[in-house]
């Protein structure tokens, strides 16, 4: 391993935070024996969520979240399967599931898996009934296109419907493109690189961010991403959704 100068991309500030490998710190979690886990957001940093990736070593396996919170997760590595109601659900790149608060399930991986999980408690709209849980696999959904702009396809993982409290989509860029305008706004973002990559702007910083990068950005944080280099820049982002600020 190289020896460490003291270097690193990863930047931590009041409202955002870039999380680059260089810089993460492995850790273990009760709810995930035998796996590593990198933790990215969570309230200490000033999150209202918490995302984590897990590295799952052969044969491990977890069971569901505390009460009260729901689950999001991405297969970014490997394969995984997901047991729920007496299902058996093989999860290659880019399967995804979302598994509302309460639902008991197990993730499991015979050969190995790095995920991207995220986690919230779950906030239910009055007068709704709770969102019901969803597999799938980005590459079976259909592409939108981010504002009309044919050079920044998009992706809706969730269903668009109020009972759910957050989105997560998958936001691409063709080389050059870029987000239309410095978005500033009340929800937060967990957001995971891909592919490609770019520069964004995070607050008064910019920063050059490529595949494997992970960003927070907090309520307000001023934010946005234009594309470099020949291939498509894509990343995976989280943002609460669906519910007032109060
Ligand atoms: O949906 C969003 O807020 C998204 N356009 N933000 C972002 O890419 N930083
Ligand atoms: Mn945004």
């Amino acid at each position: 391993m190289r020896q460490s100068l003291g270097e690193t991309r990863s930047s931590v500030g009041t409202r955002h935070a870039l999380i680059c490998p260089d810089s993460h710190e492995r850790t273990t979690l009760p709810g995930w024996p035998g796996s590593q886990i990198i933790i990215l957001a969570s309230p200490q940093i000033g999150a209202k969520f918490v995302e984590y990736f897990v590295e799952m070593a052969p044969g491990t396996k977890a069971g569901a979240p505390a009460a009260g919170i729901e689950r999001f997760f991405f297969v970014l590595e490997g394969e995984a399967a997901l047991s729920l109601d007496g299902e058996n659900h093989a999860m290659t790149v880019e399967g995804y599931a979302f598994l509302p608060a309460g639902k008991a399930h197990t993730i499991s991986s015979a050969a190995g898996a790095k995920l991207a999980v995220i986690e919230r408690h779950y906030v239910r709209l009055e007068g709704t009934a709770g969102p019901k849980p969803l597999v799938n696999n980005a590459r079976n959904l259909p592409v939108a296109r981010l504002k009309g702009d044919d050079r920044l396809p998009l992706q809706k993982l969730l269903p668009e419907d109020l009972a759910f409290d957050c989105e997560v989509n998958i936001m691409g860029f063709e080389p050059g493109a870029s987000l239309h305008y410095v978005e500033t706004h009340f929800m937060e973002h967990g957001l995971v690189m891909l592919d490609g990559g770019g520069v964004y702007r995070l607050d008064n910083s910019w920063y050059s961010v490529s595949a494997g990068d992970f960003i927070w950005m907090g309520p307000f944080c001023p934010q946005w991403f234009g594309a470099i280099g020949r291939t498509n820049a894509r990343y995976l982002i989280y943002k609460n959704w669906n519910r007032t600020p109060f």
